[in-house]
């Protein structure tokens, strides 16, 4: 907790300098895209460590909080047009290239730190900022789910959002932070290359029953392929990435990742491609036990010929092989929840 503490203090204090001696330059920090391709491949500075008292920390985590509700205010709305694809209409200048990942937490279980201090502990839409990127990017929260300080880096639930798409996309992030979304393999290749991070799956069925398959260690590796990096399954949903299977054409960790356009898998032909019953970019083997970004099935299209929708195969239940729901989200594996 001290450690989260003085983190948290070395972000603020370089924020309430910048509050201080340049408010005007906050003006353009209202919305971001959630395209990485600006930002790509650039370092940043960690701020200096302050001295600060505690009292001082907790009153500009305070603040912080404050702007962080400002800014929902102000965020993506899923069901406009124009924000499908992740951009946003939103006219103010460019951010300005203050660099310092001290405004912003680096993921949301620094924010669940900070929330938990002032009993103000709730899921929702906040922007980080990880290593390694400059400009923030807007993700959900969930700070509910098995303790919270969860960063939502996949989530599906309605069908509003095409998951058919080319490599691109899927490398830059789609969606919107507070609707359906897919963060993108660059940022989070940034994201989980910050600590060692636990993922956890949370799939729900048409019948409404909800599974989770947790993973103890999990990344995505760098721009030549994203590899997936995945290891220690628990929970009720079945391992679907299966990592103990005897399956190997099934095992996904390590394998790179591809879309319909760009064929990394081990498979003769084209498993995002042209398979029948696979769509959606994944880490695909020769083929898979799992695809969550297949398309969004609803037991009326359920036909002989309709395959796979969003495919984890060891969940079973009536409606196999789609599920209505899916959730992929990550905090650093020492957490203390
Ligand atoms: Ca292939």
């Amino acid at each position: 907790m001290l450690r989260g503490l003085q983190r948290i203090g070395a972000a603020l204090c370089v924020k309430a300098v910048v509050e201080v001696f340049g408010s005007a330059l906050w003006k353009g920090c209202g919305r971001e895209s959630l395209r990485a391709r600006e930002t790509y491949g650039q370092g940043n500075e960690n701020p200096e460590q302050p001295d600060s008292e505690d009292g001082q920390i907790f009153d500009l985590i305070k603040k912080f909080l404050s702007r962080e509700i400002e800014d929902q205010t102000d965020n993506d709305n899923p069901e406009e047009p124009g924000n499908v694809d992740g951009e946003t209409a939103h006219t103010d200048p460019a951010p300005p290239a203050l660099s310092k990942r001290g405004n912003y937490f680096s993921d949301c279980s620094e924010i669940h730190t900070a929330q938990t201090l002032y009993h103000t502990v709730s899921s929702g839409v906040h922007k980080i900022l990880p290593v390694g990127l400059t400009s923030p990017i807007s993700v959900y929260c969930d700070q509910t789910t098995d303790g919270g300080g969860w960063t939502v880096i996949q989530r599906r639930f309605d069908g509003s959002i095409d998951f058919n798409r080319p490599y691109d996309d899927y490398r830059y992030g789609f969606g919107s932070s507070n609707g359906e979304q897919w963060l993108g393999l660059e940022n989070m290749y940034r994201l989980t290359n910050q600590h060692t991070y636990t993922l956890y799956v949370q799939l729900e069925d048409w019948n409404s029953v909800v599974k989770y398959a947790k993973y103890s260690s999990f990344s995505v590796g760098s721009s030549s392929n994203y590899r997936l990096s995945v290891g220690g399954y628990s929970g009720t949903a079945g391992d679907g990435f299966y990592l103990s299977s005897s399956s190997l054409k099934y095992y996904l960790s390590g394998q790179a990742f591809s879309a319909r356009d760009v064929d990394r898998d081990a498979y003769s032909g084209s498993c995002a491609g042209d398979q029948r019953n696979i769509a959606g970019g994944w880490w695909y083997n020769s083929c898979c036990g799992s695809a969550l970004n297949g398309p969004y099935l609803r037991p009326s299209d359920r036909t002989s010929h309709s395959g796979n929708g969003i495919y984890w195969a060891p969940f079973g239940g009536s409606y196999w092989p789609y599920l209505k729901k899916s959730k992929m989200m990550v905090r650093p594996a020492n957490f203390k929840t």
